[in-house]
């Protein structure tokens, strides 16, 4: 017996501020999350699986139109003809009360009910599968303990959308723990909610979070997909985590220490970005760089803004063998200077260093330094210039100091033409 089990599909998910950037592959980062179900159910009918377990958020909220549901329907369909069984429950994106459309349901596929939890019993299988839905989008109570008892003789699978006992950047939905799914006496809990993959106990019961099937954003990197499980006499056989991504994201830090032209970072990146790509040419990679390092590239940037952004273009425009796009380039890059050295010197440098080491080893001075710059910037874009201040973190505000202080060098060596070692 042979099942597939996914999560957080979010079917047709909208992608916000991507009209933003130049050049945005928007129409594939928009249809990303269709073409990954349509990835899961081909991956089901090569497998010949006997079982798709989808454990909530198939939608991400109430659909646009009916176009949503009927393409989810559609791929449905194509299990359901060849004899696969579908399982699902509905997380708190996709909650009872949220999807407010309906269509006709399909034969096959079993959608748990929100208000009582059930056991579907597949004896032909030896397979017992036991879920629940959310009615509401806030679900706060544990569910498990509501959860029917294993079935004797059966491999018993629960089906369950919840945040467990917490997890960094989700909600806390139908909290539970370890140990309490443990005590429930199943074989396998099919979970959903967290958009990481995470097997949180590899047996007796084997525990998983399989995490998205398609990555949204910058913060969901990297490989993302389904679990392929196969179960023989009752017991997990093999188990393994299948890619189907079709747009992977990457969070990348380029070193550019050190390099002292817009060349050299364009071949140090086409080289790091060969690389990254390597093990799946096959897709598109959306990245999001930070360029770090000690390099008087800085004082290019300062005096030329947006230098090296466009030199990262550029070198993009020459990979002609990876299908690559540069989501955003953020600079977190040092001046080379010698501070210490810089500080003890008579000049206008080392007036600013003194300066600068005297803001950041005082909170008090730093925080009222960092108000006093926000205050003065009259056009900043609407959400930024709401902000509150006093809620940047300080090591922000550091980053903030040493960016400025760099800037300020790099103005000053033009004048001075010291402390620069180009
Ligand atoms: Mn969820």
């Amino acid at each position: 017996m042979k099942f597939i089990h996914a999560a957080d599909l979010h079917v047709d998910s909208p992608l916000r501020g991507l009209d933003s950037y130049e050049g945005a592959p928007v129409a594939r980062l928009r249809s990303a999350s269709r073409q990954a179900l349509m990835a899961l159910v081909e991956l089901a009918l090569e497998q010949s699986v006997d079982i798709v377990l989808l454990a909530g958020d198939i939608y991400d909220g109430n659909w646009a139109d009916f176009r949503t549901g009927l393409f989810f329907r559609e791929q449905m369909l194509r299990l359901r003809r060849a004899g696969i069984l579908v399982f699902l429950v509905k997380g708190n994106h996709d909650a009872e009360s949220q999807i407010t459309k309906q269509l006709p349901e399909v034969e096959g596929v079993h959608v748990f009910s929100a208000h009582k939890s059930e056991s579907i019993d597949l004896e032909a299988l030896g397979v017992a599968v036991h879920g629940r839905s959310f009615p509401h989008r806030a679900v706060p109570e544990d569910l498990v303990p509501l959860y029917p008892d294993p079935l004797p003789g059966r491999f018993n699978i629960g089906l369950l959308h919840t945040s467990l006992t917490g997890r960094e950047g989700h909600d806390p939905y139908a909290p539970t723990s370890v140990e309490a799914l443990c005590n429930k006496g199943y074989d396998y809990f099919a979970l959903g909610h967290v958009h990481a993959r995470e097997v949180v106990r590899p047996s007796d019961p084997r525990i998983v979070f399989p995490g998205n099937l398609q990555g949204r954003h910058a913060k969901e990197t990297g490989p993302k997909g389904c679990e392929l499980v196969t179960v023989e006499g009752g017991v997990i056989t093999a188990a393994e985590f299948v890619p189907l991504e079709v747009v992977r994201w990457h969070q990348f830090r380029l070193d550019a220490s050190g390099l002292s032209s817009v060349d050299e970072l364009a071949r140090h990146f086409v080289g790091q970005a060969r690389e990254l790509v390597a093990d799946a040419r096959d897709r598109l990679h959306a990245v999001r760089l930070v360029v770090h390092g000690e390099s008087v590239l800085h004082r290019l940037e300062a005096e030329q803004p947006g230098s090296i952004a466009a030199a990262i273009q550029a070198a993009t425009q020459d990979l002609d063998d990876a299908d690559l796009w540069i989501e955003q380039v953020r600079l977190d890059l040092q001046s080379p200077l010698d501070r210490t050295a810089a500080a003890g010197r008579a000049d206008a440098v080392g007036e600013v260093v003194r300066l600068v080491d005297a803001i950041g080893t005082d909170q008090g001075q730093l925080k009222a330094w960092f108000a006093q710059q926000v205050a003065e910037m009259k056009d900043l874009p609407g959400a930024l210039a709401d902000a509150d201040p006093a809620l940047f973190d300080v090591d922000a505000m550091r980053v903030f100091l040493a960016d400025a202080e760099a800037t300020v060098l790099a103005q000053l060596s033009g004048v001075t033409a010291e402390g620069e070692t180009q």
